[in-house]
């Protein structure tokens, strides 16, 4: 999370837009019961049409899927510059006629960030010849071009991602935490730097396995990231949270939420799953 420095001179024009980045809602529902059997053809119809892609109102990103267990019966993630355009999602489904057979169970607010401990190409350079390649080596000044020319591919995919179309989604809060003995907050920027290098060193092996998106939540949510994670296969998923327990930045100074772990599918498909008829 970058810690901003403010300049003085002009305030600028007040505004729901951020900066740079999106806004992020993941929203959890669990389907009520119906025991008197009323038709769900209509609100099943109503939600399709709330929740397509393509639709007038759609948010820039929105993607939904079917949860495991208790917890909810199907997860909504959606981003848009716009927090009301996401919020309006939330009211149309409120209010829609299947409204009162879904249950909201969990929600969590976000917004999209570049992390302050994505190296800037100095720091990429700088880290290659702490590594102890020279920069007389050929390889050297390679590396750092490919490395300039991926930055702003790699921030865009941070702030404005496209979402995978692969079938598994996991998604789980969390926090750096603040304990006397182990307290992240209070680590140099250097020990956090290399921790989090540490970390993406071990993320980049699930490369074309697991794609990641970490979104920033101080301040809009009770934990400070939510993590949400999509996978080709689902033991990616649990490999990589697994592997990732024994980086120090997680093994020490990590704490979670609840996992919600779903199945990315159309709405059509969801309702036939959840027999909305
Ligand atoms: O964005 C980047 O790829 C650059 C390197 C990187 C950063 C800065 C990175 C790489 N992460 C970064 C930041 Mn991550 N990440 C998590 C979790 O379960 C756990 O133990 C932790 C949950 C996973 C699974 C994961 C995966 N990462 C962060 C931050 C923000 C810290 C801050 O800004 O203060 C958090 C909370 C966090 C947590 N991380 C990667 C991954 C993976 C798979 C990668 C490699 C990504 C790639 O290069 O494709």
């Amino acid at each position: 999370m970058n810690r901003p420095t403010h300049a003085q001179e002009s305030l600028p024009e007040p505004t729901t837009q951020l900066t740079e980045g999106w806004h992020c809602l993941h929203l959890y529902y669990r389907v009520r019961p119906n025991p008197k059997g009323v038709s769900l053809l209509a609100g099943r119809e109503e939600l399709i049409s709330i929740l397509d892609p393509n639709g007038p109102a759609a948010p820039e990103r929105i993607q939904v899927s079917v949860v495991s267990g208790h917890r909810a019966d199907f997860g909504i993630m959606m981003m848009d510059s716009d927090p009301l355009k996401l919020d309006a999602i939330v009211q149309a489904i409120r209010t829609c006629s299947l409204g009162e057979y879904l249950e909201p169970t969990y929600s969590f607010v976000s917004i999209s960030e570049v992390s302050e401990y994505v190296p800037t190409v100095e720091q990429y350079a700088a880290r290659l010849q702490h590594e102890g390649t020279s920069p007389d080596d050929p390889s050297y000044s390679a590396k750092v071009k490919a490395y300039e020319q991926r930055l702003p591919m790699m921030n865009k995919q941070r702030l404005y991602p496209e979402f995978p179309n692969w079938p598994v989604i996991c998604f789980y809060p969390m926090n750096k935490i603040r304990h006397p003995m182990a307290n992240w907050y209070q680590e140099p920027f250097s020990n956090r730097s290399a921790m989090m290098a540490e970390h993406a060193t071990s993320g980049i092996k699930y490369a074309g396995r697991v794609s990641q998106l970490i979104t920033a939540s101080t301040g809009f949510d009770d934990w400070e990231w939510g993590v949400t994670l999509w996978g080709r296969s689902p033991e990616y998923i649990k490999d990589i949270v697994y592997t990732m327990r024994f980086d120090k930045a997680s093994a020490r100074y990590a704490e979670f939420g609840s996992f919600y772990i779903g199945y990315v599918m159309s709405t059509s498909d969801l309702c036939d799953h959840l027999r909305l008829t």
